[in-house]
Formats: structure tokens, sequence, C-alpha cells
């Protein structure tokens, strides 16, 4: 199953490489100190040029770390988004340190600012499954379980929330867990 249609808003499941997705705002698989890395983090920062990294400093240095579960949002430098959420995972230790609640969370404060910056249209990745190393069955029914009951409880000016997923493991994963959730 590859799409979900919650009260107006559709969730669509797409394989690829997230900077090349046409939508209002792109969420990064951010670290707390929004310092860059690997991932979609690399391409995002890559791909958007400095202007991204020069944001991400500001918020730092004004309010610190960006705890796990939390996200800010910046503009998206030479990207063609509006913007870009910096999302910051949980990593995973084991999943008896808050992990599934933190991963929640970071989708819900990603789905509330793009809401709030009255975006209709948002792109995600598998959030923590990469170098956070999340189990990748767990997190998928996360996701989109939590993005799920946000548009079942909110309102939201979002029409699609995508998820961009990199590879067929990925994207076979989240199909069944939406097919479970769409059942
Ligand atoms: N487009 C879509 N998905 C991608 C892309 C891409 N261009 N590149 C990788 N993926 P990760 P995390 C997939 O590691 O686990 C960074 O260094 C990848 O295959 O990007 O949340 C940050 O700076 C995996 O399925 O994010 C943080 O320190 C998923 O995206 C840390 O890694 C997430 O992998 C965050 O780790």
């Amino acid at each position: 199953m590859d799409t979900l249609t919650i009260n107006s808003t559709t969730i669509k499941l797409t394989m690829g490489d997230i900077v090349a997705a046409k939508v209002d705002v792109l969420v990064n698989a951010a670290n707390s100190e929004l310092a860059g890395g690997g991932g979609v983090d690399g391409a995002i920062h890559k791909a958007g040029g400095p202007d991204i990294h020069v944001a991400c400093h500001e918020i730092i240095s004004k309010q610190g770390p960006v705890l796990p579960g939390k996200a800010v949002i910046t503009a998206a430098g030479n990207l063609p988004a509006k913007c870009v959420i910096h999302a910051v995972g949980p990593i995973w230790y084991g999943g008896k340190h808050n992990e599934a609640e933190t991963l929640a969370s970071a989708y819900t404060e990603s789905l509330k600012l793009a809401t709030a910056n009255n975006l209709e249209s948002v792109a995600f990745p598998s959030l923590s499954t990469g170098a956070y190393h999340y189990p990748l069955n767990q997190a998928s029914k996360i996701a989109l379980k939590t993005v799920a009951d946000y548009l079942k409880s909110n309102k939201t000016s979002l029409k699609e929330v995508r998820f961009v997923l990199y590879d067929t493991k990925t994207y076979e994963a989240y199909a069944k867990a939406l097919a479970e959730i769409g059942s």
C-alpha cells in the first residue's frame, strides 16, 4: 500500500532522494547540534548550500541544542522547497530509553511546525533508521501511526505528507506498516 488519505491529507510513500522532492518543506534527519553530518543531513546541506548552515548556527547560538524529539525550521537555501524542518530523532539504545516516544515526538513536532507555517506539502525521510540505528520495522510503524493520529486529531494546512524512502528494504517496511494502519 502506498497511499492513505485521512480527512483531506494524503500520506504517500515514494522511493528516492529526498533532496529531489518537490514539496513546500523537507524534513532533515538532524542531530542535536544541527552540525550537519552524513545521510539525509549531508545531502540536504550539500544541495541547500551554506545559508542553511548559517541559519542552524544562529538557532543553536540562541537556544542551545535541539533535544531529541524536537524540531526547528529554517529557510531552504538553494533547495526548491520553501523551508527545511530539522527534526532530531532518538539514537537507538536498545528500546528502554524512551526511544519510541522520542521518535513519535520528532514526527509530531515536525507536523506542528509545518502546520504553523501554513505549508501544504511535507517530505519526511525515515528518521533515526540510518546512523541512529532505530530498528526499521518498529520505526516505520511509529512514523506512520504518529502521522495518521496527528491527521485524525488536528486541523492542518497539509494536503500531502510524503515519505521519501531511500532503498527497497525501507520502502517495503513502510508499505507494510501503512497497510496495517489502513486496514
Ligand atoms: N534521501 C532520503 N533518504 C535518505 C537519504 C536521502 N538523500 N540519505 C540517506 N537516507 P540518516 P538518522 C536514508 O542516517 O538515522 C546524520 O549524520 C537512510 O538510508 O540520514 O536519523 C545526522 O547528522 C535511512 O533510511 O538519519 C545525524 O547525526 C534514513 O534516511 C544522524 O545522521 C535515515 O538515515 C541522524 O541519523
